[in-house]
């Protein structure tokens, strides 16, 4: 099978089906049809850095505009609050056999939103099968509603007031991983740890020393910001060591574990009592997420609906399916293990031209470059770079002095550019044009003519010198190639 998302054997038939399409849209509101054919035209004219991103191929795409979006499927399958989920039971069923298979799990949930709400489901089934099952046997009743209001507020108390260590935000880790702001700090009474002040790695040794003196109910491994590979078996011993369920969330690096560039103790997998992911990042599917567990939590995580989630979408949960068999073919391995390299390529770019990174380099697909050695913020880089047509998020570093809005430091992952063919030849180029921006972009002034951490100026011609620059590489690996719209 050659690569889903630009091989051309389909261009004309995926041409029509979308020109099609939006001749349906635009009869009912055509500025949504101009936007969406804009977004392509934008998306094919810019260097996709944003490390959560991707381009889903033509098929997992379409597979989400069809009616299988119209349907109520509440439940699990075979066993829905609706009739009639007959079609959705099969789609729902293909998504987890894909989901188990490609990652060698023993249970896998497709139902999931985002990756946020397979968080959820995973801290939500911890409770239920930690909590809330010793509560029930203790009590006798087979479930919560029989127990009595005391019982309840006893058991609702509980609930409550469990602990959850996890990565913190400026050193990489997720807001759902115990950040007070997200609803994961709320409910569980959190700490957390961080990585080595000089390093930036993270010490397993002081994750250890913090998890015997928190005992959290949950230890929390995995990242959105960190730019290396994490030990997983360490974690688990660790987990093991304070009665921890481990709970690893992957949604950065699935595709890395799916191509088998994280095997052995970097694959979450074998060693998390539950993993979740999202399904859009580096494992190139639908916007959407996914928990895996092993046998032991299956029956609670199965219960994230209604538990925690809203009707399954079941359009996407098709669309997952066709990602994941996606994933399954050996052009996928072959895809994975060049983000890596591209990434390594992105980083020796940056460090040979004096820029400086967050833990010196990089093992995943994240590159965490540290921008105040160019005299700037985040924000400011990510806006100067924006008009030059990089697309990159603003993301803090370590002890941030500038906080987690205007931040000091700029993200970028090479999922997306890997997608459309980019190799380490050009990801070496892409570093060599961002410090191009990056010394040839001043900070600015407020109306007041105070220091700004949000304003810059940007040199004279540079956007345009580096939009010409991007521009020859983005001809060579065109995004859906064969797909016209007129
Ligand atoms: N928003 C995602 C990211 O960019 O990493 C994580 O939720």
């Amino acid at each position: 099978m050659s690569d889903p998302v630009s091989s051309s054997v389909s261009s004309s038939v995926v041409s029509s089906a979308y020109q099609q399409a939006l001749e349906v849209i635009a009869s009912v509101e055509p500025r949504i049809a101009d936007a969406t054919r804009q977004e392509l035209a934008d998306q094919r004219a810019s260097l996709k850095l944003i490390a959560s991103e991707n381009y889903a191929s033509p098929a997992v795409l379409l597979t989400m505009g069809t009616w299988f979006s119209d349907k109520y499927a509440e439940g699990t399958v075979g066993h829905r609050f609706y009739a009639g989920c007959q079609n959705v039971d099969t789609v729902e069923s293909l998504a987890a056999e894909h989901a188990r298979e490609l990652f060698g799990a023993p249970y896998a949930y497709a139902q999931p939103h985002s990756g946020i709400d397979a968080n959820l489901v995973a801290y939500w089934s911890i409770l239920a099968h930690r909590v809330e099952g010793p509560w029930l046997e203790k009590y006798g009743k087979k479930n919560v509603n029989e127990l009595t209001d005391e019982e309840w507020e006893t058991l609702r108390h509980e609930l409550g007031n469990q602990r959850l260590l996890g990565m913190s935000l400026d050193s990489g880790g997720h807001l759902t991983h115990g950040f007070r702001p997200n609803i994961s700090g709320k409910m569980f009474h959190q700490q957390q740890y961080g990585t080595d002040p000089v390093t930036g790695l993270l010490d397993y040794d002081v994750v250890r020393a913090k998890a015997k003196e928190f005992k959290p109910l949950v230890l929390v491994a995995g990242y959105s910001a960190y730019p290396r590979r994490i030990n997983f078996a360490k974690m688990r011993e660790i987990a093991d060591e304070v009665g921890a369920t481990l709970f690893v969330d992957m949604a950065h690096f699935a595709g890395l574990v799916a191509g088998k560039v994280f095997t052995g103790d970097e694959d979450p997998v074998p060693f998390a009592h539950i993993t979740a992911t999202t399904t859009h990042k580096s494992l190139r599917g639908p916007r959407g997420g996914l928990v895996l567990a092993q046998e032991e939590y299956a029956s609670s995580v199965d219960r994230g609906c209604p538990m925690v989630l809203g009707g399954p979408l079941s359009h996407v949960m098709a669309a997952k399916a066709v990602a994941l068999a996606e994933a399954r073919q050996p052009a996928f391995q072959t895809y994975a293990q060049q983000i890596a390299d591209n990434a390594k390529s992105l980083a020796e770019g940056f460090m040979s031209r004096g820029a400086k990174l967050v833990t010196d380099g990089t093992d995943n697909h994240i590159v965490l470059l540290d921008v105040t050695s160019f005299g700037l913020t985040g924000r400011q880089a990510e806006s100067a770079l924006l008009d030059a047509g990089v697309v990159t998020n603003r993301n803090s570093v370590p002890a941030d002095p500038n906080g987690a809005w205007y931040t000091s430091g700029i993200r970028l992952g090479t999922p997306a550019l890997t997608t459309r063919g980019f190799g380490k030849d050009e990801f070496d180029r892409v570093a060599e044009l961002i410090v191009h921006v990056l010394q040839n972009t001043q900070p600015g002034t407020t109306k007041a003519g105070t220091p700004s951490q949000a304003s810059y100026v940007l040199g004279d011609g540079v956007a345009d010198k580096v939009k010409d620059a991007s521009a020859e590489m983005l001809d060579k690996h065109p995004l859906y190639p064969g797909l016209e719209l007129s």
